[in-house]
């Protein structure tokens, strides 16, 4: 057994789509669990945070003003292996690409944008959603 933990972003495009409900759904109908959810409007400080990994690379600007144009939901899901599974879930980062069945093979696509828009966010280590969630649910 290792139940582990971790960060899930509905992005602006998903909360501006009314897609909250669906992730939610997506989440729990697999099996996990929802320990936390908040509704935020995340500031640059925050997403510098965040995305500390991709500062410099070509994409990193407009990934900030895209995370910012509008209210993001930030939540924490739990059960065995759930930051693998989470990301089995959301499907790739191109959404082009991204399998059917997966949340950003179903719901997103290209939309010629600087930054791919891709609904969500979720974990890719231990590590990862350790750190992250720190950010988003700090004690
Ligand atoms: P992930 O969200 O699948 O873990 P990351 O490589 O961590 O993907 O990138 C973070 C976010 O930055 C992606 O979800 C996507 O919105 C955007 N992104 C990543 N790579 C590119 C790119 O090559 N062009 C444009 N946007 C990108
Ligand atoms: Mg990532």
């Amino acid at each position: 057994m290792s139940i582990e933990k971790t960060l899930i972003l509905v992005k602006p495009d998903g909360v501006r789509r009314g897609l909250v409900g669906e992730v939610i759904s997506r989440v729990e109908t697999k099996g996990y669990s929802i320990e936390a959810l908040r509704l935020l409007n995340a500031d640059r400080a925050l997403l510098e945070q965040h995305y500390a990994e991709h500062i410099g690379k070509p994409f990193y600007e407009p990934l900030v003003e895209f995370m910012m144009s509008g209210p993001i939901v930030a939540m924490v899901a739990s059960g065995n292996r759930v930051i693998e599974g989470f990301r089995s879930l959301a499907g790739v980062t191109d959404p082009t690409v991204a399998a059917p069945g997966t949340i950003r093979g179903d719901l997103a696509r290209d939309q010629g944008t600087k930054v791919v828009q891709n609904i969500v966010h979720g974990s890719d280590s231990p590590e990862s959603a350790a750190r992250e969630i720190q950010i988003f649910f700090p004690k």
